[in-house]
Parts: structure tokens; sequence; C-alpha cells
């Protein structure tokens, strides 16, 4: 028998799933062919999902450790003795330290509605530590509201009538899957394709056009594009006087950067700037996709908003096909009867995610005590892993850490808890690729003793005596709540085919930027007095930051993009996937290979300041000279010395946004 289902991964596409189930096992997953979006097909690692539900090395039961930290020794033990413990934990370090020296860690390994923040009520009820969850995507949102407000963006499939399309700083092919068949779809018609990203990627390859930058250096490219397309007049002059605010400023600094000055600071060459410009501006249609890539950068939320001015200069916004994406499926967000912001008490410490390592090995009054990790796993995936190592391994420091695999986290824990895996519990879930909701039901029920996070909290909340009503209520009295919203995308929606499990249009219009602007002017802001109240340059700037703890000793720069086969740490528990994936690599531009008597294969150490970690040279002119790549995340736990890539990356952040310059790390390289 095939059930509907949708995959739970941190993913922009958010695919509709048909599941298998025979004698209550899930024998396959294939891609739902009624998806709009997402069409019936998947990406490869979805296909994996059985192994990943009936995994051999799935955690089935409570777990308590009895050896060292970090040694991997643990004993099953009963729901009831592990819940109490946990409960009597908490009390004991709030009541000794305050609430606040308990620390809630979690992200986005189910991305469902209901069960992503199903723990908020019960750390706000507690009065614990908040965590701050701007590992990924806010100093793009930010840069981008800056120029063009809030809110979703161009819907994707709207590119499929663009005669001009730039993927800028993603993977499309690789992260973004299902956008390519609207992309194929508009070059078979005649569009070209421009990849700009610092490395042959996938999707590089499959480009007409690819431009690479050094990384951190979008802004330069923009603007050098934004001089070109003003002093050959490629602009669409009414459209900026009726649309926009700070011409004539923003045009000033455009003005200083000629594709001469650009080349100098983004490496790409003069003449292919002004070609890409050119190209631009005389498109029907231009269409841009950002990823995220350019705003893992320490000036990240300025890049984004450099590029997002360069639709409106072109008057794209008021023509069918052309646009600017970066996250769509905005609509009702109105969450609170499940995550209960009122019970939290007024000025709780906040503790950025990004800062974990900091967190845990520095902060005071009161230290952390207790850390609660659920669907995220940062001994893999947080910056600056030997700090962060360093604080989960502290014997004062009791993790409780909620998993369905012993992860690198999962190791260090004093306690786990098995989750169960998104294919047994029901959940909502919206997408940041396209503008569908849909419902799942549990394809089968929880595998061993597994339990939803739901569940979870609300069996603690018990035992605390926390009596709200969130702490009994079901995923579908949530859902159904949030349903009630007076949303203006919520218009229309059709809920009977939304509780018969089927992908559901949000009323978000493919353009929401042909009516206007959420800025507070109104209008595109080449200006932004906002920035400028915020003693911000108020202007695009094309200045780049680089890592400034590089200093003379480091010199390669070192980006950590995504493993098409992993997504971030997630996958590595399927032994078929990591196979496939083979050994945790680096490439290397051959130049910068000969300098260091390195050869094709070989081990080697990548270290700075921060710390150091083994991979294997891949050396190849996929990336330029300058620019070591490394594509993750390998589980720590499996590489040559236990150590990954986010061992060499920092816990700096971003220029606006408060998110981590993952892409922005200075390096050396030697022979192991
Ligand atoms: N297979 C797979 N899919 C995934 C993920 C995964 O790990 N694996 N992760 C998921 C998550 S959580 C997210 S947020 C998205 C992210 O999806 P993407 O936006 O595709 O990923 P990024 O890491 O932001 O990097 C995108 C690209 O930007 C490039 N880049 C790095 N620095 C710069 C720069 O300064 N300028 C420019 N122009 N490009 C730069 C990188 O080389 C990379 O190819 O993907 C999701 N999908
Ligand atoms: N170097 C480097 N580091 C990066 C990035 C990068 O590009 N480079 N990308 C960053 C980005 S974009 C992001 S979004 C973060 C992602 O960070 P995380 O969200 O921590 O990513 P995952 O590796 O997917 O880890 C999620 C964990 O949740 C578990 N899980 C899955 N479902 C459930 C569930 O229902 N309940 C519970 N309790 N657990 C569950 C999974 O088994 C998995 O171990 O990583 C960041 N880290
Ligand atoms: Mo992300």
């Amino acid at each position: 028998m095939w059930k509907p289902s949708v995959c739970t991964k941190d993913c922009p596409d958010t695919c509709g799933l048909l599941a298998k189930v025979e004698d209550g096992r899930i024998t396959k997953v294939k891609g739902d062919p009624d998806h709009p979006f997402t069409q019936g097909f998947i990406c490869k690692k979805a296909g994996y999902f059985p192994q990943h539900v009936h995994n051999e090395k799935r955690i089935l039961t409570p777990l308590i450790r009895r050896g060292a930290k970090g040694t991997g020794r643990f004993e099953p033990i009963a729901w009831d003795e592990a819940l109490d413990q946990v409960a009597d934990k908490i009390k004991e370090v709030s009541a000794e330290f305050g609430p606040e020296a308990i620390l809630p860690y979690f992200y986005a390994g189910h991305m469902g509605m209901i069960q992503r923040n199903a723990g908020h009520a019960f750390f706000h009820k507690l009065g614990a530590s908040r965590l701050l969850a701007t590992i990924c995507g806010p100093a793009a949102a930010v840069g981008y509201q800056a120029t063009l407000g809030s809110g979703p963006s161009t819907d994707l499939e709207s590119a499929v009538d663009s005669d001009f399309i730039i993927i800028w700083g993603n993977n499309s092919l690789t992260t973004n899957v299902h956008a390519w068949p609207f992309y194929r779809k508009a070059c078979k018609n005649g569009a070209r394709l421009v990849v700009i990203d610092p490395y042959r990627t996938r999707t590089a390859k499959a480009a007409d056009t690819h431009l690479m930058p050094k990384p951190g250096t979008d802004a330069a490219l923009a603007l050098g594009m934004m001089q070109v397309l003003i002093s050959e007049n490629l602009i669409d002059r009414n459209y900026i006087t009726e649309n926009t605010v700070g011409f004539d400023e923003m045009a000033r600094r455009a003005a200083e950067y000629p594709p001469e000055i650009a080349s100098t600071i983004c490496g790409v060459p003069a003449i292919d700037i002004r070609g890409l410009a050119v190209a631009y501006g005389k498109a029907r249609a231009p269409f841009i996709r950002t990823g995220w890539g350019p705003a893992r950068q320490l000036r990240g939320a300025m890049a984004m908003r450099t590029i997002a001015c360069l639709p409106a200069l072109v008057g794209a916004f008021k023509r069918p096909g052309a646009g600017i994406t970066r996250s769509l499926g905005g609509g009702p967000s109105n969450l609170t009867r499940l995550t209960r912001p009122d019970l939290c008490p007024k000025s709780t410490r906040v503790v950025n995610m990004v800062e974990l390592g900091d967190a845990l090995t520095r902060l005071e009054d009161p230290p952390i005590k207790l850390l609660y990790n659920f669907m995220s796993n940062p001994a893999a995936v947080a910056p600056q892993s030997a700090l962060v190592h360093e604080g989960l391994k502290r014997d004062d420091l009791f993790l409780v850490v909620h998993e369905l695999f012993m992860t690198d986290t999962a190791l260090f824990a004093d306690i786990i808890l098995p989750g169960a895996s998104f294919l047994e519990m029901t959940d909502m879930y919206r997408a940041y690729g396209h503008n569908y909701l849909r419902l799942a039901r549990p394809v089968i029920p929880p595998v061993g003793q597994s339990r939803a996070n739901l569940a979870i909290f609300q069996q603690l909340a018990g035992r605390m005596g926390f009596e709200e009503e969130v702490f009994s209520l079901s995923e579908e009295d949530f859902i159904k709540d949030f349903l009630r919203e007076e949303h203006p995308s919520l218009k229309g929606f059709d809920h009977e085919a939304f509780w018969q499990e089927k992908a559901v249009r949000l009323n978000i219009p493919a353009n929401p930027y042909a009516d206007g602007f959420n800025t507070p002017s109104g209008k595109v802001e080449f200006f932004s007095q906002t920035w400028l109240n915020k003693g911000l340059d108020p202007l695009p700037c094309g200045q780049a930051w680089r890592d400034p703890e590089g200093g003379n000793k480091y010199t390669l720069e070192l980006i950590t993009p995504p493993h098409h086969l992993f997504l971030n740490s997630a996958f590595n528990e399927i032994p078929e996937i990591r196979e496939l994936a083979g050994r945790a690599k680096v490439l290397i531009n051959p130049k910068d290979a000969r300098e260091r008597d390195i050869s094709q294969g070989d081990l080697v150490r990548v270290y700075n300041g921060r710390g150091e970690c083994s991979l294997y040279a891949e050396v190849t002119s996929d990336t330029q000279p300058g620019l070591l790549v490394a594509e993750g995340l390998h589980w720590p736990r499996l590489a040559p010395g236990g150590k990954g890539a986010n061992q060499l990356t920092s816990q700096r952040l971003t220029d606006q946004g408060e998110t981590c310059a993952f892409h922005c790390s200075l390096v050396e390289v030697a022979p192991a």
C-alpha cells in the first residue's frame, strides 16, 4: 500500500512523497506525481528513507550514559525512568543556578511546523535561556529586507517564462533540484543560464556561463553590473522614478565600481562583468535565483542587499518571468497557541546558536549547566567545533539529546531519548522553495519505543506539573487553530483537500512585488534610511570583509558548501549513502597543490588558529587558485582523526542577521 507523506528535510523543495508499506515496514519511497512543484521525482537521498527509518543503528529505547563522556557507552533504560531523570535534573539545575542555566538547542532536523516548534512552550515556561536560531538564513533575509522588504519573493515557477536566468550562489542541482525543470524549460525556449559561484559546482557545469568570483565579493560584482547598466543606459527610468528611493545616491556609489575596479575585488574579469550586465539589461525577463552562499560571509547581508537592487534598476518586477527569489512560502505564521511566547519571562537571556562554543565554555551568570538538544547535531554543524566539543565534554554539563541516531552530539549525551521519524508522526509542512502547504499523517507507528517531539515535551511538562492547555493538545488541534487565522494567504484555501493530505496552494502571488514593497517607504530602497539609523552604510557597498583571524599566516579561503548526498549532517546514518559519498575531500587547485607538494588523493591537514581536520585532496581546476572547497557535512566521528570541516569555521557573526559566516574562513593546508 502506498501512503502520502512529505519530506521533512531542511531543503527548499519539501517534496510530496509516497511511501510503500508492507507488513508494517516502509519498503520504498518515491515522489508523489500529484505535487504541483515537486512533480513526482525525488533526490537520490530521499530514495533511501526506508534505510533511515529501519536503520540497524537507529536508537529505539532511551539510553543512559555508563562510561566517560564521549566514549559512547550507554545502557537502555525505561522511558519513565529517563523522563524522571531529565525532569529531576531540570529542577535541580533551576534551583541551584536559576532556569537560565538551561539551554535548549534545536534546529531543522525536522521541518514540520508542529514538531519543530514543539519545545518552545516548555522552555518558555521553565524560563530557560532562549536560543537565537540564526545559524542559516537571517543574513540573507535581512539583506533582502533592506532593499525589497520582508515576505516571500518571486515564485520559482515563474522562471519558466524567463529568457535570462542567473543562479547566484546556489547549487540548485544539489540543494533545490525541483526548480531545475522550470529552468530547463526556459532554456529550451531559448533562455540563457548563468551561474555565479566561486567553484565549479554541478550546477555551474550545467550552465551556459559560469562566473567564479572570490567568496564574499558579490556586492562588488553587483555594483560593477550596476555601473554598466546605468552608464550604458540599460535601466528603466520610469520604473525607477515611480517605484524606488535613493537612485541618485546609489548611482554615485555605483560609479565608484566600474568593471575594472569591481574586478580587482571579485576576481571576475571586467569583460565578463560588462557582458553579464549588458545581457541582464537587455533581457526581456531577467530572473535571479540567489542561494544562501553569498550570505554566509561576514558581509553577507550587504551582499544580498546589493544583488537585490538589480531587478528594480531594469524594471524587472513588472515583467512576467522576471524577478528575484530567495525564500517562498510566507503565509500564516501564528503558532502562538503552540509556542506560547507569553510564558517566557521578560528579559530572559538569549544565546545565539552560532556561538554555542562560547556559550558552553565561557558564559557565566549563570553558566549553562543543562543542554537539551533536539533536531540538531551541533557537534557536526556548529562552527568552531573544538570549542563546541570542549563544552559538550564538560563533566558538569548535563546533556539531553533527543535523536534517532548516535550522532557526534549524541556521543556526548548523559541521556538519549529516541526520536520518532517524520514518517511516524503528524505534521504540517510549508516550504521555502514553493508556496504549497501540506499535511502528513503517520505512515507507520513509531518504530521501537521512539516518540515524537510533541509527545516528549508534553510528558516532561506533566512531570514538571505544568498545566497549560498547550501541554495536552494534539497535533491536529494546533493545525486546525493555525488554519483559522485570518490571513490573506489563506483566502480561498482548500481545507478539504488539505485534510486529505494534498498539497494546497497558499494565496501568495507569483510576483509579490507587483503592487509595492514591504519597506518603510513602500518602494525599493536603493538608499536605506533604516540601515543609516542603525549606523550602517545606507548604500550598497562593495568592500569585502575577510576572516580577520587569518592574519598573514593563513591565506587560502575555505568554503564548506552542501554535499550532494548529505543534508547538512543528515543521511550519514545510511551506509549505502556513505559509500556513495566516499571519503571526506577537499578540492584544491593544481597551482596551490603544486606549491605545497600535494598530489591527487593525498591525505592532507587543513588548519588555522581555530582547529584542524584531515581530508583527502582532490586536485582540480573546478576550484580557483586560493580557494579550498570542502563539501559537507560528513559525520566527524567517521572522518580521519574524528574531526570535521567545522573545526575551521568561526563563530563570528555576519554584518546583519547574526548568522554564521560558514563560507568565510582562512586556512592553510599541508600533506598530513
Ligand atoms: N544535498 C543537499 N541539499 C541541501 C543541503 C545540503 O546540505 N545538501 N542543505 C540545505 C540547507 S539547510 C540550505 S540552507 C540550503 C542551502 O542551499 P544553497 O544556497 O545552495 O547552499 P549554500 O551553502 O548557501 O551555498 C550555495 C553556493 O554558494 C557558493 N558560495 C559560497 N560562498 C559564496 C559567495 O561568497 N558568493 C557566491 N556567489 N557564492 C558563494 C557555494 O559554493 C555553493 O555552491 O540547501 C538545502 N539543501
Ligand atoms: N561547515 C558548514 N556547516 C554548516 C553549514 C554549511 O554550509 N557549512 N550549513 C548550516 C546550515 S545551512 C544549517 S540549516 C545547519 C543545520 O543544522 P542541523 O539542523 O543541526 O542539521 P542536521 O545535520 O540535519 O541535524 C539534524 C539532526 O536532527 C535529527 N532529527 C531528524 N528528525 C528529528 C526529529 O523529528 N526529532 C529529533 N529530536 N531529531 C530529529 C537528525 O537525525 C539529525 O541528526 O547546519 C549548518 N552547518
Ligand atoms: Mo540551512
